[in-house]
């Protein structure tokens, strides 16, 4: 029976060397893995803690300037991806930082960006020949293939977390980039220009959207915290979410960028949420407050500045010790345009 099975085994290995030879390989050694019955992921649950990561842009600002790097980010690297530049296998995520006086060059790409402003105020981003200056929490849009370039005329560093749809963008191979041809590019509207035309519950009366992309390029955070603020007064919160929004496009009501979804949540004092999973690996940033995520297996403690990333299908439950705000981001709008998304509420 043993020399059987032997034999057995023997001949399809010789019979898998064989067919290797022609670039192909049995499928059935491989199915469960390939096709399994629930999300079984290869990254993990991390967080980069402010207090630790902070010495290191600010040092990092010593080595090397804005113009130099083109971009003087510290990239948040999944630990299970090493070498990857990925925090999930979809997202990119980083931490710049610009130091008064510098200018971080215009250039464009097909990947597109968000970036969510952790610390400082007053540097700006130019997006389509227009300025707009970025406080805490504002959630700053650079839409793909436009040009953009970054500069701090303020007095203090400021940092920003950067989400790029970079692994995606790979995995089609349709990456392009382009160097603009001075550092900063020509600015032909005034600052708020696209805050009177989109953001305000009207649209100039002939607009028709050229893109997908929201054309917002800043969703500040004053009215997003009124809003939050807002509907925690008007009712309960949601077991699994407390009271969360999402980033929305005005001229489609989708989200603002078609590869990543963005969301704020407030958690009221001594809220713990109900366990919830979903698809879409999730980055967070603490805008305020403090509290504990379950992620799995493992619970991170948090504060303001923070930041986590949850697996997908990761069951998670969210405790926060004070208040607290959450911004995140996901690739949720591209698995719901694919009808992949999926969450499991349990219970609730
Ligand atoms: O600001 O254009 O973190 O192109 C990575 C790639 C930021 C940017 C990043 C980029 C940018």
């Amino acid at each position: 029976m043993a020399q059987a099975t032997a034999n057995r085994n023997n001949a399809r290995r010789d019979f898998y060397d064989r067919i290797g030879g022609l670039s192909m390989a049995p499928l059935w050694e491989q199915l469960h893995q390939l096709v399994p019955p629930s999300p079984a992921p290869k990254y993990q649950a991390a967080h980069w803690d402010y207090d630790k990561v902070r010495p290191f842009l600010m040092e990092s600002g010593s080595l090397i300037t804005a113009k130099e790097a083109v971009r003087r980010v510290l990239i948040l690297e999944n630990p299970a991806l090493p070498g990857s530049a990925c925090i999930t296998p979809t997202l990119y995520a980083g931490l710049q930082l610009i130091l008064p006086g510098e200018v971080a060059p215009s250039h464009r790409h097909t990947q597109s960006a968000l970036r969510f402003i952790v610390e400082g105020e007053g540097a700006y981003t130019a997006v389509d020949g227009e300025r707009t200056l970025m406080r805490e929490g504002d959630f700053v849009i650079t839409p793909t293939w436009t040009w953009h370039d970054h500069g701090n005329e303020s007095a203090k560093p400021m940092v920003w977390l950067d989400g790029l749809d970079i692994p995606i963008v790979a995995m089609f191979n349709a990456s392009f980039a382009e160097n603009g041809e001075s550092d900063e590019q020509a600015i032909t509207a005034p600052e708020g220009t696209s805050d009177a035309k989109f953001a305000s519950g009207l649209l100039p009366v002939d607009w028709k959207p050229e893109r997908q992309t929201s054309p917002i390029f800043n969703y500040p955070y004053s009215r997003t915290r009124e809003a939050l603020a807002g509907l925690a007064k008007a009712g309960p919160p949601d077991p699994c979410h407390g009271y969360k929004l999402r980033y929305v496009n005005p001229a489609s009501g989708g989200a603002p960028i078609a590869t990543m979804g963005t969301f704020m949540q407030l958690l009221p004092r001594g809220f713990a949420t109900a366990p919830y999973r979903s698809t879409d690996g999730t980055v967070f940033s603490v805008v305020e407050g403090e509290g504990e995520s379950r992620i799995g297996e493992r619970t991170f403690r948090w504060k303001r500045r923070d930041h986590f990333v949850v697996p997908s299908w990761a069951t998670v439950v969210h405790s926060a010790a004070s208040e607290s705000v959450l911004f995140s981001f996901s690739d949720r709008p591209i698995q719901e345009r694919l009808d992949l998304w999926r969450e499991d509420r349990g219970s609730h």
